[in-house]
């Protein structure tokens, strides 16, 4: 089974669209296995977006991720990875079709709500600098056979 991290950045937070993110994640038939709020520090920022470094829109970036708290999950199912990158819509919400987190709640490339790990691969390495194991809680829901 997959797992994805998803954060709800600091823009989130501050405009109070915490829940209602969290639904469409929790609706869509995911399991939350990892929850918590973090105010990041540089360090960490800088290791989650390393990807990023040298990028002009970089520094900025990191100013935005370490601006405030931030909601830091796990979410598992079935294609997970991919299922909570099409939740969430194009990276510039301007773009990002209606419908999506970022289509229907942002309007800025930059400030566009969340984050979702963009391969496995990549989510198994985010999950391990956003969460140690013991954080994390595997479990089944009772409605398996309707949901899937
Ligand atoms: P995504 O978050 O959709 O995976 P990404 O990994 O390409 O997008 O970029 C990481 C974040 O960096 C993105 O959520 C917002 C910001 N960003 C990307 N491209 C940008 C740009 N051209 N100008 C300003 N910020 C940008
Ligand atoms: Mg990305």
């Amino acid at each position: 089974m997959q797992q994805t991290l998803i954060l709800l950045k600091p823009d989130a937070v501050q405009r109070r669209l915490v829940g209602q993110i969290t639904a469409r994640f929790e609706a869509k038939g995911l399991r939350l296995v990892g929850l918590k709020l973090v105010h990041p520090s540089k360090e960490l920022a800088e290791k989650h977006y390393a990807v990023h470094k040298g990028k002009p829109f970089y520094d900025s970036l990191l100013s935005f991720l370490t601006s405030g708290p931030t909601v830091a999950m796990v979410w598992e199912g079935r294609e997970a990875v991919a299922v909570c990158r099409n939740l969430m819509g194009m990276t510039d919400g301007a773009k990002a079709i209606p419908g999506t987190v970022r289509g229907d709640f942002a309007i800025s490339v930059q400030n566009n709500l969340v984050h979702g790990s963009d391969s496995p691969e990549n989510a198994a390495i985010e999950i391990a600098l956003w969460f140690g194991k013991d954080e994390l809680i595997g479990w089944t829901t009772t409605d398996a056979n309707w949901v899937g």
